[in-house]
């Protein structure tokens, strides 16, 4: 095939992995790309391929004083965000993707990727990245290779996971299994032919082979679309290794909370794409002596550790934040990770000196920038100067507020669990769970408005169970299942205490009918000092919530009455919420774990006496 010497290339190889070597020679094949070139992470490296995507005019390079070597992209603007509608689950059994997921039969999708692929990185670099998810020395390693045609994937990932030469090396010797990812934009070369900043396909397919273990990601180059160790592998593929073999995959920030009596908690939190897993992983307390430290931002791995209690990870190295509101007055922490340089940002504006800027990252608009689609931009512009899905791209290592435990293999073991959504009704500040099953309910019925972070549709309110509703990589009804025999292995008083919290509530007149940001720390406190038995709560039929005055408002100008508004539990809103929950759970079928239904059942009933 073809005239590309790639004999030769593959006996210069940096590995002797044979099931390795055997799919990057496929690939290529395949693919067709002028070159292949293996990812070894360096600096050197990064240097140069940052060098070329400038010359490429795919990155701009920002005021090194400003933000050191650091760097914007700027997308097609039909390849601006996760893509649900192209995103597929291929079980060899339809019944297995279930009904969460866009499915077609494994071989019958095989066909038209290798059709999508035959000849697509053609006049393009083939990039071979090693990368671990989790820990390089993790008892059970999660390897993965992306092969992609982008060198701006390559810049990405080397921020968000562990790349390069360690972990091939480890690869190799210990002849390891791996989840051979598969990228290319779909924008192959002709002799010639002019190239664009941001190549891509209209076409675009995101695939999972879950029994296989592989991604397949055609036509897109952004975010979840195309850094495969991300949602594709951490979640989609991991949620069924995690089934398999006894642990959970999830769509969680991991915090550290110190009390002021300097007691440690770790708390995890599901919250659906932009609903704000960042802003609380990074959270800076508002109230004296409690204090915040991180683990992790979007994505948690979880198991059962060895006297029964469920111990925490984040398998990534970087953070993909949402930029839009991301400022000095709501999350200094991230700011002060950002302003430390070597970072990426994607579809941000652009300052008159270099900079970049967004909607809510100062309280003063800039007079003049250029927005993200490289328009010049004021203040009386109708369009937001960065698209709400922007995105900054920032190792982890530069949070100070970083928890040391983040470096440790074993991960941290939880005392809490939020699920969390974005719904202007219904559903209080804080709810404390009755009891493990109905927390895992609560999960399972988590709702929330659609956001910028998928395209389509925005403020559309869907259930999202335990915000993993694009991320599952098999059948809902199995995930839930698996969440209730997960648990069912630990030790039942060593099992975390479940909330459900809404910092999206609006009142009458539209405002939020809570602060949120820095001052969630206060419902932080409450969930903890309900753990510790000192804290006062309401019991109503969806669980405990607080009474006016256990919540510290300290410094706050809010009175208890409008706590009490933010926890009201409206019996007609919830007549709705439950007709809703039953449309939902009828979706599942005989898949639907018995223990959740009868949850219902009982909420029901408590209700009906509400
Ligand atoms: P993904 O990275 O897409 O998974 O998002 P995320 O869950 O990490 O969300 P993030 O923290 O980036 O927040 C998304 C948006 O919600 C941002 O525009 C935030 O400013 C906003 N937000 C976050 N926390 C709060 C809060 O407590 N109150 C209000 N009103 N808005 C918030
Ligand atoms: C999300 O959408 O939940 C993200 C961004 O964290 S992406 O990496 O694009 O999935
Ligand atoms: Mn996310």
């Amino acid at each position: 095939m073809g005239d590309l010497a790639q004999k030769p290339l593959l006996e210069k190889a940096p590995t002797t992995h044979a099931g390795l070597l055997a799919w990057v020679e496929e690939v290529a094949e395949l693919t067709q790309p002028d070159r292949i070139y293996w990812v070894d992470g360096s600096e050197e490296e990064n240097t140069r391929l940052t060098d070329e995507l400038v010359a490429a005019g795919t990155l701009t390079r920002l005021n090194q004083e400003l933000f050191p070597n650091s760097f914007a992209a700027f997308s097609d603007p039909a390849d601006v965000a996760r893509v649900e509608e192209q995103t597929f689950i291929c079980s060899e059994n339809k019944r297995d993707a279930g009904f969460t997921n866009n499915w077609m039969a494994p071989a019958e999708m095989k066909e038209k990727l290798r059709g999508l692929f035959a000849g697509s990185m053609r006049g393009r670099t083939m990039y071979v990245i090693p990368f671990v998810m989790g820990h390089l020395d993790a008892e059970d390693p999660k390897f993965g290779v992306e092969i992609t045609d982008s060198a701006y994937v390559v810049a990405s990932m080397r921020i968000m996971a562990n790349i390069g030469t360690a972990v091939l090396d480890k690869i190799t010797a210990t002849n390891a299994f791996f989840v051979p990812a598969l990228h290319s934009l779909g924008a192959p070369l002709e002799p010639g032919q002019e190239d664009v900043p941001w190549p891509c396909n209209p076409d675009k397919w995101i695939v999972h082979f879950p029994e296989e273990r592989s991604i397949w990601s055609f036509g897109s180059g952004y975010g979840g679309n195309a850094l495969l160790g991300k949602k594709c592998y951490a979640l989609r593929i991991a949620s069924v290794m995690a089934r398999d073999e006894g642990w959970l995959a999830e769509h969680m920030l991991i915090l550290k909370l110190t009390s002021p009596e300097k007691k440690n908690y770790y708390v995890s939190a599901a919250f659906p794409s932009a609903c704000g897993k960042t802003n609380l992983a990074l959270l800076d307390p508002t109230i004296e002596g409690w204090e915040v430290e991180t683990l992790g931002d979007d994505i948690t791995w979880m198991r059962i550790g060895k006297e029964g209690e469920l111990r925490a990870t984040n398998p990534e190295a970087g953070l993909f934040g949402v930029a839009p509101g991301t400022g000095w007055g709501t999350n200094p922490n991230a700011m002060r990770a950002i302003a430390k340089g070597h970072s990426i940002f994607t579809n941000v504006a652009l300052t008159d000196d270099g900079g970049v800027w967004w909607e809510g990252m100062t309280d003063e608009v800039p007079a003049h920038l250029t927005d993200w689609q490289g328009n010049s931009w004021t203040p009386d512009s109708d369009k937001p100067a960065a698209h709400p899905n922007s995105r900054f791209c920032t190792p982890i290592s530069q949070i100070d507020m970083l928890a040391e435990e983040y470096y440790s293999p074993e991960g941290v073991e939880l005392s809490a669990i939020l699920f969390g959504g974005r719904r202007k009704t219904t559903v209080p500040l804080v709810t404390q769970a009755r009891s493990w099953t109905n927390g895992i309910f609560m999960g399972s019925t988590l709702s929330s408005e659609t956001t910028a972070a998928a395209a389509g549709q925005v403020g559309v309110l869907r259930r999202d169970p335990m915000a993993m509703l694009p991320f599952i990589g098999y059948d809902a009804g199995d995930y839930l299942k698996h969440w209730i025999s997960v648990s069912g292995k630990a030790n039942p008083a060593r099992l975390p205490h479940i909330f459900l919290v809404n910092w999206f509530r609006r009142t009458a007149d539209g405002g939020f009918a809570w602060p949120g940001f820095g001052d969630n720390a206060r419902v932080l406190k409450w969930a903890i000092e309900r753990i510790e038995g000192k804290a006062d709560a309401i019991e109503t039929p969806i669980g405990f919530v607080p009474t006016g005055d256990s919540l510290d408002l300290t410094g706050l100008d809010l009175t208890h009455a409008h706590v009490e508004d933010a926890v009201r539990v409206d019996r007609e809103e919830w007549d709705a919420e439950l007709a809703s929950i039953e449309e939902w759970y009828a979706k599942f079928g005989d898949s639907l774990p018995e223990a959740l239904r009868a949850e219902l059942e009982s909420l029901k009933e408590r209700m009906s006496k509400h």
